[in-house]
């Protein structure tokens, strides 16, 4: 069985080595690939360059591991162990030539086409800063050698709140009116654009929490270790685990407040 130090150390090397080919390049110009669910969704050639690379290197290193790619889908494994990787997260971002974007490189336990698994260790790496978390269960999460912790007390001036919103204009109306729910609660908001670095953004206590509806495992599965290991919660609604639904991401005493806001529970 190999350790969670060993997973950890390839799934660091893996993201500086796919960080530092997304860097190269964005300075020399990115191109667009293709659009996927709206024209607002887009994929770069970057893209699928980088996940080719992370793909090839985990095939040599450990072939008999499962895969989950944003780009390149899914193939099972035998060892019980499933790679999630968003090669960027933060594509709009990276096109734009904003320095928020990240490579999410999770390693999980059981079936990633459920939502049964669990992480073991996870890495959100965001090349343009130089900056990557890390974190193994029970070890905690870090930003370089330095640990992170969420924020457990919140100001009387509110909360910092991050989310995110979908690439369809109807999914974004829906999400207008929920963030009309979530305002009072916060004393302002950030929209980073990269579901990765917001989670690692609760846990560095950036943000007090973030929530988003219609993002996939490959944009949260490394940065909800990120969040749990620095002693935040990551969930859906009542319960129920962070999907595609709702996730939402905070300090343990915030997230009663978002989730019944988010619920639409306008009790005081
Ligand atoms: C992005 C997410 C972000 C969300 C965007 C997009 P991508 O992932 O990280 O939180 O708001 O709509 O889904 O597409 O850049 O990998």
């Amino acid at each position: 069985m190999t350790s969670d130090a060993d997973l950890l150390s390839f799934a660091t090397q893996l993201a500086r080595e796919a960080g530092e080919l997304a860097r190269a390049r964005r300075v020399v110009g990115v191109s667009l690939a293709a659009t996927k669910s709206t024209l607002a969704d887009i994929v770069t050639e970057a893209d699928r360059e980088v996940e080719a690379l992370i793909r090839s290197r985990i095939a040599t290193e450990r072939p008999d591991d499962g895969f989950l790619g944003e780009e390149t889908g899914a193939e099972g494994g035998t060892t019980g162990l499933t790679w999630i990787v968003d090669p960027i997260d933060g594509t709009v971002n990276y096109a734009y030539g904003i320095p928020a974007y990240a490579i999410s490189i999770a390693v999980v336990e059981g079936d990633a086409n459920s939502n049964e698994w669990m992480p073991r260790v996870g890495v959100v790496s965001n090349p343009a800063s130089g900056e990557l978390f890390h974190a193994s269960v029970g070890a905690g999460a870090f930003l370089g050698e330095q640990q992170l912790f969420v924020n457990q007390e919140i100001g009387d001036a509110g909360s910092l709140i991050a989310t995110g919103f979908g690439y369809a204009a109807e999914r974004r109306a829906e999400q207008f009116e929920v963030l009309q729910r979530v305002l009072p609660l916060a004393r302002d908001i950030r929209r980073i654009g990269a579901a990765s670095l917001d989670l690692a953004s609760v846990a560095a206590g950036r943000v007090d929490a973030y929530y988003e509806r219609g993002i996939w495992p490959w944009d949260y599965a490394a940065g909800s270790l990120l969040v749990t290991e620095a002693g935040g919660l990551v969930g859906g609604l009542g319960g129920l685990p962070a999907s595609g639904e709702l996730l939402i991401a905070a300090a343990p005493t915030l997230y009663a407040k978002l989730e019944r806001a988010l619920a639409g529970d306008t009790t005081p």
